[in-house]
């Protein structure tokens, strides 16, 4: 595979290219790279390269001539190679683009340096743009480096171990599990059992799992692109079960009127159902009404044994299954001691409430809270919201959810709820081996 490089500062390339596989995938052939002056292809006595922007403003710009000239003698040449020009504004590589460029015979890397190129340049005589994520660099030059070595590794025969890229692009997408070597002893540090085991296959799956572990701690967003066997989902969805003590409560009472005074409200139907569904759908632990009154929790009680045991349970099964996460309480004490002797330890509280009381988590934040293993309630207000007196027992606030227009957000709970979990729990949606997701990759 040959890399055409353009630059104003070649020697930048020196010795990364001399050193490691890439320098041996250089001295092999495997690869080669040309580097380019772009001061060569500029036509005046100082070599200039650079000029003014237009309409005024700070710093220089690449001027087009040059960039267009050296271009023009690379795609005189075969075989006709791709544009690739390295910049903010690109696409984010990432390791299955990496490997998608590896099957090119020849690319152009172009470089920028100052405030960047002439964008007639880029609109027309590139292919590609190209970003290695979002900093503020001086040059493209890292950027070509950085793309060079993540497409050349996947050249056959750059990596001399054959098995090894291929373990990798079985591990594609997941972190690294943890690599220890001798002594087995450090510090009274020691090397986990199964390894100096000999179990080959043994060694195999804690490995997996590991690796799995920490690209759900870290990196979940990972996993979405990962290549997962169904072993895979199922080792997940264990995780997810362990991990994720997530719990719901609707609070119907206390909760403030319009006036903003302490009130009980009235349950519905809606709620009931709709935030069960989501909750079981979620993985949500249990989903808790909170209600006080006791006329209100007569009518909750025979709506769940209509559907749990009655009728419902066998006209709609599913709709069972998802009212078992239901529970009814007479108030968030209660609600709190029952997760106290579920999980052994009192949860987090998590409320929604549209103007915070403390500075709110964002829901990034929240997510790895989530993902920590810590039982979490998440308090869902009806009526006006919370009333203060729960607020002020919150441990965090959630940012509220705001729309795309302007202040309005009257979201009904159930709205709201959904759009939390799927805030918390995205990563995971669909990670669990159910067939419908083997073709999601
Ligand atoms: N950078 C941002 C916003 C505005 C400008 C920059 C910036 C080098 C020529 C581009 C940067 C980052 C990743 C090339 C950054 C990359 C570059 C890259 C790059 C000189 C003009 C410049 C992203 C922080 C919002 C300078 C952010 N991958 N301008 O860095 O070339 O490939």
């Amino acid at each position: 595979m040959i890399f055409d490089i353009l630059t104003i500062f070649p020697e930048y390339f020196e010795s990364p290219l001399r050193v490691g596989l890439l320098g041996k995938a250089l001295k092999r052939g495997l690869l080669e790279v040309r580097l380019h002056n772009l001061r060569d292809f500029a036509t005046d006595k100082h070599r200039t390269i650079d000029d003014k922007p237009f309409g005024g403003g700070e710093g220089m710009l690449f001027k087009p001539e040059p960039l267009y000239r050296a271009l023009e003698s690379l795609k005189a040449e075969s075989p006709l190679p791709r544009v690739i020009y390295l910049s903010p504004q690109g696409r984010l590589l990432e390791h299955r683009l990496a490997q998608e460029l590896a099957q090119e015979q020849r690319l152009v890397l172009l470089c920028g340096r100052y405030e960047g190129i002439d964008e007639r340049i880029r609109a027309h005589f590139v292919d590609m743009e190209l970003s290695i994520g979002d900093y503020v660099l001086f040059g493209g030059e890292a950027a070509a480096l950085v793309v060079l070595e993540a497409v050349a590794r996947w050249v056959p025969g750059v990596v001399g171990c054959e098995d090894s890229v291929r373990r990798d692009s079985f591990a594609e997408g997941l972190l690294k599990y943890p690599q220890y070597t001798r002594p087995r002893d450090f510090l009274g540090y020691r090397v986990p059992e199964v390894l100096l085991s000999g179990d080959h296959a043994r060694v195999e799956r804690w490995r997996r799992e590991k690796s799995l572990e920490v690209t759900f701690d870290r990196r979940p967003d990972l996993l979405r692109t990962a290549r997962l066997s169904p072993e895979d989902r199922a080792l997940l969805q264990e995780l997810f079960r362990r991990r994720v003590r997530l719990y719901l409560a609707l609070i119907h009472y206390p909760v403030i009127n319009k006036e903003g005074r302490k009130i009980a409200s009235s349950f519905t139907n809606l709620d009931l159902h709709d935030i069960a569904r989501l909750a079981r759908t979620y993985g949500v632990r249990a989903y808790y009404l909170v209600q006080p009154l006791r006329d209100q929790r007569a009518i909750m009680e025979e709506l769940l044994r209509f559907w749990l045991s009655g009728p419902g349970a066998r006209h709609n099964p599913d709709r069972a299954e998802a009212l078992k996460v239901v529970r009814l309480a007479r108030s968030l004490e209660e609600v709190l001691a029952q997760i106290r002797s579920a999980e052994g330890e009192a949860p987090l509280l998590l409320a929604t409430d549209a103007r915070p009381r403390r500075e709110a988590l964002s829901y990034e934040e929240a997510a790895r809270l989530v993902r920590s293993g810590r039982p979490i309630l998440i308090l869902l207000g009806t009526a006006w919201g919370l009333a203060p007196e729960v607020l002020d027992r919150a441990d965090y606030f959630l940012e509220p959810l705001y729309g795309t227009l302007d202040a309005y957000n009257h979201l009904s709970v159930r709205a709201a709820a959904s759009i939390i979990l799927d805030r918390l729990l995205r990563e995971f949606s669909g990670l669990g081996p159910n067939p419908s997701n083997s073709t999601r990759n």
